[in-house]
């Protein structure tokens, strides 16, 4: 049974049309966003500095992660050790432009900023909770007194809203981790809140890396036309995100032709995700348990990265242009669209869009030929529910790209400056490498072709009911 809900998240976020009744159907909490309680009570937040061209080594030696979309938190250094201060709060965030949700973070984002410290550094983490019921960190991964591990109720009494909690430990170990609550885990992860703990190697990198990149993988059911993630879904999700940003909203990667790279994958999202890198075959390299002995590193393109799991992906980039790097989950790579509903491909639906009109104004008639021409309507200006993403968007040089959610590209230059992080632009492939069309014929050459079961007979006429006959009913 198709709901009309159903029809509305078909044609409306995931087809076309749907004009007039999607403002009927917006599940509206107030979506003034500045008007958001927390927000009102809480100091003033800076407005986020740009993303830096560049980024320097830090004075311990390291060279600092690329957080895509996102940032480190500052520290300050008391009596040798690293301070840092997270604030778990509500926060308002923008997927990508056109869709905006009230959304729990730390320090005004989500994910949270990247803590990034050194093996062997002491180090000293307040957290303040500004939510509004009791909140825990846990240090994902990382070796620790267990009074520090953050289970709420198990290893320490909950964070109260308003106050303040301290962790602190030595870090004894170097690798890629997290930070996560341990408490109204399913709330409050479905609202954002995560982030990434990177450690650095106190020797420094048997093989140097040149650009070192962060992001976390996520789902989030925002449903068309509202405005705050529902906690309560386990697979259905509306966007799927890399550091809570979706195509073609996400950071590019960049690097220059021959620089190493190191892309560090977390999941905290309730799906597994294989990530795959066109053509630059990748070593994994580590994990969330460290850094793995050479002879464990596997050569791959995809990577699962399991829910709760972080890999390491290394590798030089040896072929300058625009390399797509998304989850290879189809349906992780578009935006909102409905599920259970009738499948449209193949059918000609140009009789019923009239009828369908009367109940739902706007409503167009999609997918006959397969979802692509979706694109094109969202080109042509067909909107969906309000603050709803379409299921597909970008156009590329040679045209719309047909994405969303997990997908951004990899830019690979061979003039790009070492440790310039700006965006090159489109890629210009060389005229005589690049695809090209031979011929507009379908008839076109002479492919070998198979037909496994030979010919058939012309479909018979579908057979006309005769009447119903119920004069032997007994009436
Ligand atoms: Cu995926």
């Amino acid at each position: 049974m198709v709901t009309r809900r159903d029809l509305l998240q078909m044609m409306g976020a995931g087809g076309a049309g749907l004009l007039a009744a999607a403002p009927a159907l917006a599940q509206h909490e107030g979506h003034d966003m500045a008007g958001m309680d927390h927000a009102a009570a809480a100091p003033p937040r800076a407005a986020p500095a740009p993303a830096p061209a560049t980024l320097k080594r830090h004075p311990q030696g390291y060279l600092p992660v690329r957080t895509l979309n996102g940032w480190t938190l500052p520290y300050t250094l008391k009596g040798g050790v690293k301070e840092f201060h997270l604030v778990a709060e509500e926060i308002e965030h923008e997927f990508a432009p056109g869709s905006r949700a009230k959304c729990w973070g730390y320090n005004g984002t989500t994910p949270g900023p990247t803590l990034e410290a050194v093996e062997g550094d002491r180090v000293r983490i307040f957290v303040t909770n500004r939510l509004g019921e009791p909140t825990t960190v846990h240090w994902h991964g990382i070796d620790l007194p267990n009074g520090f591990d953050g289970v709420g109720g198990l290893n320490q009494p909950h964070i109260q809203p308003g106050e303040t909690y301290v962790y602190e430990f030595t870090l004894r170990q170097h690798g890629s981790h997290m930070y996560h609550p341990h408490a109204d885990e399913m709330t409050q992860m479905a609202f954002g809140m995560m982030g990434m703990f990177i450690i650095h190697p106190k020797a420094g990198e048997d093989v140097p890396i040149d650009r070192d990149y962060s992001f976390l993988l996520h789902n989030w059911a925002l449903h068309p036309g509202t405005y705050r993630p529902d906690p309560s879904v386990m697979q259905d999700f509306d966007l799927w995100t890399f550091n809570s940003k979706t195509f073609p909203a996400i950071e590019n990667l960049v690097m220059r032709t021959g620089e190493r790279a190191r892309i560090r994958v977390a999941n905290l999202s309730m799906w597994n995700h294989p990530i795959h890198l066109h053509s630059n075959p990748f070593w994994v390299t580590g994990s969330d348990g460290g850094r793995w002995p050479r002879s464990q590193w596997r050569r791959e393109v995809t990577e699962i990265v399991g829910v709760g799991q972080i890999r390491d992906l290394e590798f030089v980039a040896t072929e300058p242009g625009d390399w797509a790097l998304h989850c290879h989950m189809a349906h992780h790579t578009m935006g909102p669209m409905g599920h259970g509903i009738p499948n449209p491909v193949g059918v000609d639906q140009s009789g019923v869009e009239a009828d369908i009109r009367r109940l739902l104004p706007g409503y167009g008639a999609m997918g006959r030929h397969g979802m692509a021409e979706h694109g094109a309507h969202v080109a042509m200006g067909l909107k969906g529910p309000e603050n709803t993403l379409p299921m597909m968007a970008g156009q590329g040089l040679y045209g719309p790209i047909e994405m969303g959610g997990m997908f951004t590209l990899l830019k690979v230059r061979d003039d790009q400056a070492p440790g310039d992080y700006r965006d090159p632009g489109w890629y210009r492939n060389p005229p005589d490498k690049i695809a090209r069309r031979v011929s507009s014929d379908p008839d076109f050459g002479n492919p070998p072709r198979r037909d496994p079961y030979g010919p058939r007979p012309a479909p018979a006429a579908a057979p006309v009911a005769p009447p119903a006959d119920h004069s032997r009913h007994g009436g």
